[in-house]
């Protein structure tokens, strides 16, 4: 299974809205990884690439699943974007994730934007949904996933408890997120005097 997670644009910049490395979604990408899936990041907020070439990209690799990371200020440019790569044919799932869609499930389900959302801390949901997606377990089944099914019906399953053991989350490696990195490390030296060393070797 090939999965492409994008962090979506936001279209209106402002001085404290710069690119910072969007750790949740390498964590999402560290639990794929480690459940069998090939995994991409497109940080589109960092890369600045139009919706037209991302959209492009997305045909060119031709994954099973995109995930979409989105707070509120990048919620309508996601939609655009999900619906731009739908009409170019891509017949995948698509899945969001992050505060916005877990507040407004509902309302992403009925615009058709998506066909999966992740409410809260995503590893164990994730993992949980790769299991299903290949056929070995339910959706209804999937603590914190909401979903529509195959009759339209919209599905909130209970919510998951918040990780206990974080530990038991795998690293994500540095590799999945190399422009964001050093584009922040530049941004914060040129603004703070200050890098992040640490982040910039992470494994
Ligand atoms: C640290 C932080 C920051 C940091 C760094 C953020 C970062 N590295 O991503 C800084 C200070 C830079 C920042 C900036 C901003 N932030 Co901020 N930030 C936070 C804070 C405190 C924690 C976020 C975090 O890193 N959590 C830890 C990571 C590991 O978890 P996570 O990102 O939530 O990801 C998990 C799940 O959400 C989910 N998930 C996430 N993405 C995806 C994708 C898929 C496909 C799936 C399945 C699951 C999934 O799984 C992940 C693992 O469990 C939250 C509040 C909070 N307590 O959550 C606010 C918060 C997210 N920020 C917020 C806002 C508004 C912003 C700014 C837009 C502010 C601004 N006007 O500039 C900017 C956006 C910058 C950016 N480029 O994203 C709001 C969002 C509100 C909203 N409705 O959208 C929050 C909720 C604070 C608040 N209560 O208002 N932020």
């Amino acid at each position: 299974m090939k999965c492409l997670l994008i962090n979506p644009d936001y279209p209106q910049k402002h001085s404290l809205l710069f690119p910072v490395p969007p750790l949740g979604m390498a964590l999402i990408a560290a639990v794929m990884e480690q459940n069998g899936v090939d995994v991409w990041i497109e940080d589109q907020f960092a890369s600045g690439i139009s919706n037209q070439e991302l959209a492009d990209n997305v045909t060119r690799l031709h994954p099973d699943l995109l995930g979409f990371s989105c707070l509120t200020p990048s919620i309508n440019h996601a939609i655009d974007l999900a619906r731009l790569i739908r009409s170019k044919g891509f017949s995948g799932k698509i899945l969001m994730g992050n505060i916005h869609p877990s507040l407004f499930a509902e309302e992403l389900l009925k615009s058709e934007a998506c066909d999966f959302i992740v409410r809260g801390e995503g590893e164990e949901t994730v993992k949980e949904l790769l299991l299903a997606l290949r056929g070995n377990s339910r959706f209804e089944d999937i603590q914190g996933l909401s979903f529509k099914t195959p009759r339209g019906e919209i599905v909130h399953n209970p919510s998951r408890d918040q990780i206990q053991n974080l530990t038991s989350c795998p690293i994500p490696p540095g590799i999945y997120l190399p422009l964001t990195l050093s584009l922040c490390a530049h941004a914060s030296s040129l603004r703070f005097g200050f890098t992040y060393p640490n982040i910039t070797r992470m494994p």
